[in-house]
């Protein structure tokens, strides 16, 4: 029997369900390069040319092991352009007795698969995808049809299921969650370590210049090119990141330097989601580090929740969820999402700041996705489908199973509550204590109204008066609505207004910054938003406001 293996982009590991069984002798391994994928959303020129240049170096690797891969580069003519034209093309060439494929991450890709098995006229297996440490079923099963899916709990079974941090049946240190620890600042003068990058060798080199030629208007540079493209060059980064970075990587998980990106982040999301790297393998060698003196346990929990935890539990509720999940909008959020965006011209030094570094390295960290550039669409009401693209394109690590939950849910609120009690709303103080940014911006984060104001502030409160309705009687948000009440109509009134003008300013496409003519210079004293707890993080169901 010959087997047509088709293997995406993302699923490249030799581990994978696609080729567990493979046949040398008779099967094929199919692979790709095809316009739609790269346009259905016009990503970032880094993310394409890092996906196109990982998979001719898997595809070689493959061919060394003597496994017959037909590939499909971009230019070859004739490609139509597809998954399904260059399957149709593929059965042509090699006249298959079935098809092998693992489910994707997409669910518009699912589809796809679903209609290939009446279509393409031959049996059409879908895998499992054995990479995630929860199949899709058993989430489901969890998750029920309850309303809302607490992180927390979940990642508490899932560190019982994989015994991971445990000690028997207790967590290693007596505690599952060691969040409080994760959330300190930088101190100032703090040297950072050194990060270690991969210069382009001659296959990256190759699919910069076809993605320059073909994708030019796609947003990013690719001239920072850093990232590792094989499976050797990922488990190089991720042993020096265990070794230089991950004893630090709790203290400052949350921390945000002007200048500075990459802090003592992983930067294994695109090698992880790509297949490069495995979750299991990675949290286990973090557990290592922790059993064997290398790292304390604060930094090693940290990370290991981000994986074993977020991770899987973003996945799990995108698929138990979707495809209603991506059309809910709680808050009825609407506005457009502003140009700066996309040009990183606006004199809100927060935003340029991770923009700009989202445009050079196709990447930010967490805080800087969720604080600054996911905090002001949720406080300005842009529509989730654009905040959504938006997302979906400019990072190296963007795919939806992973990214929409983080979107919709965990950063516009606009799933109602399924996946967190609250929306991440925070004033510029949060920003401030978490980050230097406000030392040289336009705005002055200590001022709440007026042309100089940090907009955050104005526009939290804004936004909490605009979603009284909706949010007024959340015990987490009593605080500040207490605050709220407090405030006379006069001065709830201004504050809308002073938000108004502000979020009117974006939509006429020009660069944000301090309007130069006084305007609006209400002095009023608006109160600092309640600081609950220094630079909380989000925890799943112990979420604090990060106001
Ligand atoms: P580290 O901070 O070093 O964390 C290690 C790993 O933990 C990450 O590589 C990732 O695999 C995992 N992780 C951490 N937080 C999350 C999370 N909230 N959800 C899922 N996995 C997590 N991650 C993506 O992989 N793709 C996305 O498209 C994506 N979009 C996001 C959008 C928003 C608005 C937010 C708030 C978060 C998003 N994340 C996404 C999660 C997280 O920001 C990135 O995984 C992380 O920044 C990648 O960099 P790193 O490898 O240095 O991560
Ligand atoms: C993201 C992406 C891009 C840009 N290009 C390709 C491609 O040419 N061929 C391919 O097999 N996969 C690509 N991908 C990854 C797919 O978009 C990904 O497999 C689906 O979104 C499902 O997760
Ligand atoms: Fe951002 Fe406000 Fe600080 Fe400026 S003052 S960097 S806009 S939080």
């Amino acid at each position: 029997m010959r087997t047509l293996r088709l293997l995406l982009g993302d699923q490249l590991t030799r581990r994978i369900a696609t080729l567990t069984d493979l046949d040398p002798d008779h099967d094929i391994v199919l692979m790709v390069e095809v316009r739609a994928e790269a346009t259905y959303v016009r990503h970032h020129k880094q993310k394409i040319a890092f996906l196109f240049s990982a998979m001719r170096h898997f595809a070689a690797e493959l061919d060394g092991e003597g496994i017959a891969v037909d590939y499909v580069r971009l230019d070859a003519p004739g490609n139509t352009g597809s998954f399904t034209g260059e399957l149709e093309r593929a059965i042509a060439r090699h006249a298959p007795d079935r098809i092998v494929v693992t489910e994707p991450g997409e669910w518009r890709v699912w589809e796809m698969m679903q209609a290939w098995r009446d279509d393409l006229g031959l049996p059409v297996e879908i895998r499992d995808d054995n990479r995630f440490l929860c199949p899709r079923a058993e989430f489901a099963a969890w998750a029920g049809d309850r309303r809302s899916l607490r992180m927390e709990t979940f990642y508490r079974g899932m560190r019982r299921r994989t015994g991971l941090l445990m000690d028997g049946a207790e967590p290693v240190g007596g505690r599952w969650n060691f969040d409080p620890e994760n959330r300190k600042g930088l101190p100032k003068g703090h040297i950072l370590p050194e990060r270690l990058g991969f210069p382009p060798d001659a296959v990256t080199r190759e699919v910069i210049a076809l993605v320059e030629a073909e994708f030019p208007d796609h947003f990013g540079t690719t001239e920072a090119f850093a990232w590792p493209v094989t499976r050797g060059e990922a488990l190089t980064a991720f042993k020096h990141f265990l070794a230089v970075c991950l004893p630090s990587f709790g203290d400052y998980q949350d921390a945000m330097r002007s200048g500075a990106p990459f802090l003592y982040h992983a930067l294994i999301g695109a090698a992880l989601n790509a297949g490069l790297l495995t979750p299991g393998e990675v949290c286990r060698a973090a557990e290592r580090a922790y059993r064997t003196g290398a790292a304390p346990l604060h930094c090693v929990e940290g990370f290991i929740r981000q994986i074993l935890g977020w991770r899987e539990y973003v996945r799990g509720l995108y698929w138990a969820r979707m495809p209603d999940y991506a059309t809910s909008n709680a808050l009825a959020a609407s506005r457009d999402l502003p140009w700066f965006y996309w040009s990183g011209e606006t004199e809100m030094n927060c935003l340029s700041q991770c923009i700009d570094a989202t445009r050079t390295h196709a990447y930010a960290h967490h805080i800087q996705r969720l604080m600054v550039t996911g905090n002001f669409a949720l406080l300005a009401g842009i529509a989730p489908a654009q905040v959504e693209e938006w997302y979906l394109v400019v990072y190296a690590d963007a795919y939806e199973w992973v990214e929409l939950p983080n979107v919709h849910g965990m950063v516009l609120w606009a799933d109602g509550g399924v996946m967190g009690s609250k929306p991440y709303a925070a004033s510029g103080a949060y920003i401030n204590r978490m980050s230097d940014y406000c030392r040289s911006c336009a705005y002055n984060v200590a001022q709440k109204s007026g042309p100089k104001a940090c907009p955050f502030n104005y526009l939290y409160w804004a936004f909490l008066i605009r979603h009284a309705d909706r949010l007024g009687d959340n015990p987490r948000l009593a605080m500040p609505y207490r605050a709220i009440e407090r405030m006379d109509a006069a001065r709830r009134a201004a504050i809308v207004a002073e938000a108004s003008r502000f979020l009117d300013r974006l939509g006429d496409g020009a660069p944000v910054g301090p309007p130069s003519t006084e305007q609006g210079t209400l002095d009023l004293a608006f109160p600092e938003p309640p600081t609950a707890r220094r630079g909380a993080r989000h925890q799943g169901d112990q979420t604090v406001s990060p106001t």
